[in-house]
Parts: structure tokens; sequence; C-alpha cells
């Protein structure tokens, strides 16, 4: 017999065809009652395959009793209680490291697209205003530049690793100081206040709520930049978008939203800002690599218990052999 497993949201073909090998895969997408599939499935339910932007609702969750594991595709797992899930002794499991390279090159890609203008240059040859030598205005160098970086760890340390060959001045901040060759700072607006580039790649949830809020935006002030890649959680949108728009912000560039896939419509005309939809690890490589994470923890889970990569709140309940 199959193990019964929830699919919550959309998947790759491949991940889905894996799943369905080992699985009776019930898909959210297909399920026209929620509300009637949990009365009449949600005991048989064991697993749960889901993705950081879905995550699991509580409500769902509660209505799931003999649940085991949660197995999500994507590091950040924000969208998920893994506390209650902890303490009902369900096993939360995420796709750490594989993906840190991808959003590391998302993040330069923006750095370097918002500060040599690339979209605002490629509309301006399109528009036929190509003329002769002289034409664009010139853009400002990433070379030698002071980037902050909210967030050291695992894709924070890629990025600052990759960075050493723009030759930028790296430092950071995160609540505890790491033992790093970067310059520490233990309050985020002095280093948002030092730095021409600010590159926010925490964990969403309440802990990181707004940390970027207006005294932050502000003290990077008209000739900085922001780059979030991290959850749109951990800005607040309204005060960028208003810094934006009166210059009190030089220039952004934004992987996330506050409420993907709603981006605040004020921002489309702004040529010192580029705009993606939530594809930090959207490569075809990434995302495979990530899929078989995501297989992998379900399928140890139900062979022998154990699983490859569970996030911290339940390191002590998961089994990882
Ligand atoms: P990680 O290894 O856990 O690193 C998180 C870093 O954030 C740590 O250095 C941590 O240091 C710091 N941090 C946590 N809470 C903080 C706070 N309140 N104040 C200051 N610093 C704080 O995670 P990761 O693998 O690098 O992933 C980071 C996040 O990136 C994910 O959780 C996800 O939200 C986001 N992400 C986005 C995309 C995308 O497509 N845009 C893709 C992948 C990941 P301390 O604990 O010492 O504070
Ligand atoms: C994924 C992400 O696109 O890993 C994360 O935290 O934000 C992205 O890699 C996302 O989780 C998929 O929904």
């Amino acid at each position: 017999m199959k193990p019964d497993l929830l699919l919550v949201g959309g998947t790759t073909p491949r991940t889905l065809s894996a799943l369905e090998e080992r699985f009776t895969v019930h898909r959210t997408t297909e399920i026209a009652d929620m509300d009637a599939f949990l009365a009449e499935k949600g005991d048989a339910i064991l697993g749960v395959a889901t993705n950081g932007h879905d995550g699991l609702a509580p409500e769902v969750m509660a209505r799931l009793p003999n649940l085991e594991i949660i197995s999500c595709y994507g590091v950040g797992y924000d969208a998920i209680d893994a506390k209650a899930a902890a303490a009902r002794g369900i096993v939360v499991t995420h796709t750490p490291d594989v993906l840190n390279a991808d959003v590391a090159n998302t993040a330069i890609m923006l750095l370097l697209a918002v500060s040599r203008r690339l979209l605002r240059d490629d509309a301006f040859l399109r528009a036929g205003k190509w003329t002769g030598f002289g034409g664009a205005p010139l853009t400002d160098s990433i070379e030698g530049r002071k980037v902050g970086i909210l967030g050291l760890g695992r894709i924070g340390e890629t990025i600052a690793h990759k960075l050493s060959v723009f030759n930028c001045e790296i430092a950071y901040h995160t609540r505890t100081r790491r033992d790093t060759p970067y310059r520490y700072y233990d309050r985020l607006v002095d280093l948002a206040r030092d730095v021409d580039y600010l590159i926010v790649i925490t964990p969403g949830g309440a802990a990181t709520r707004k940390l970027v809020n207006r005294e932050v935006i502000e003290a990077l002030g008209p000739n900085g930049t922001l780059i979030n890649i991290a959850r749109g959680s951990v800005v607040d949108e309204k005060e960028l978008v208003a810094a934006l728009l009166d210059g009190r912000l030089g220039a952004a560039g934004l992987d996330v939203f506050e409420d993907e896939p709603h981006v605040p419509q004020a921002l489309l005309p702004l040529d010192n800002v580029i705009l993606l939809p939530h594809v930090g690890s959207a490569t075809v490589e990434t995302r495979r690599a990530m899929g078989d994470l995501t297989v992998e923890n379900l399928v140890r889970y139900f062979t022998d218990g154990t699983v490859t990569s569970p996030v911290p709140e339940c390191a002590a309940i998961a089994k990882t052999g």
C-alpha cells in the first residue's frame, strides 16, 4: 500500500512523477471542495509535500490527525508552523544548500542590473534612441563598493564569497556574530548608513518582520540600493515605495514582495527599480535538485524513518541516520 500524500500547490512534472511512484498523491490543485476532502480523507494523509509559498495552513494541518511529515520544496519555511508541527511530533524538512549558488547569483544579477540600469538601457536601444556615441546616461560601478548583507547564513555567505571578484568591501548584520573576516554590525541601521548596497537574505516570519523599516531605508539613503531576495515581509513595503518615489532611497532590486503575486503598482514606471517574480532559485538545475531533495526526505521517512534535511525546530524529533 502506498502512503497517502497531500501535495499542496504546483510542482514540476519530474517531482510529481517521483511522488506518484511512491505515494497515493492528492493534489490540492485538483480538489474542488477542500472541506469535504479533509472530512473524508484527512485521517488517511500521512505526508504533505508543499512549497515555501503555499506552506501548510494551520487549519489544514489541524485536520490531518495522522500527519507524520511535511516536506517543503524551498529552504524558507515561514509559511509552515514548524514549532506547532514539532509539538505534534510531525517532522518538517526543507531544501537548504542546493540552491545557495543560484539564489546568490540572482542577488548579484540584481545588484549589477540595477546599478548598471540594464533594463533602462535595453529600453533606450529598443526605442531607437541610440543614435551615436554617448547617448545613454552613465551608470554606477559596483567595483570595490561597500556591500552590506543582512543575514550571513548559507546564502548570505555564498553572496559574500562571490562578490569578492568585484573587490567589494563586505559587512553584515545578524543576531549572532559569525567567525568571518567580514565586518560585523550589531545594529542594522548603522550597517545601512555605512554601505552603498544592502542585500536582504534572512528568513521570513515574525522574528524578521519589517526589520528594514523607514529608519534603515533612510540610513541607506538617496545614493543607496536595496536588494531584497529574502521575503517581502522583511521590508516595510509601504515605506520602501514611498522612499523610492520621493528619492529618499536611490534604487532597488526586488525578487520578493509582501503580498505575492501582487506588486505595488507605483513601482512599475520606475527605471531605478528592477522587479522579479520570486525567481531566486528558478533555474532548471536548482529546481531539479530542490525537487529531488523534497522527494528524498519523504521516501527516506517512509522507508526507514530517517530524513536528510529537517528544519532546526524539528532537529530533536527527526532521525537523520
Ligand atoms: P540560513 O542559513 O538559516 O541563514 C539565515 C541568516 O539570517 C543567518 O545568518 C541568521 O543569523 C540571519 N537572521 C535570522 N534572523 C535574523 C534576525 N532577526 N536579524 C538578523 N539576522 C537574522 O538561511 P539561508 O539558507 O541562507 O536562507 C535564507 C532565506 O532566504 C530563506 O529563509 C528564504 O526566506 C530566503 N530565500 C529566498 C529565495 C528566493 O527565491 N528569493 C530562495 C531561497 C531562500 P542569526 O540567526 O545569527 O541572526
Ligand atoms: C522557492 C524560496 O522558489 O527556497 C526558498 O525559500 O523562496 C524559493 O527557492 C520557493 O520556496 C518555492 O515556493
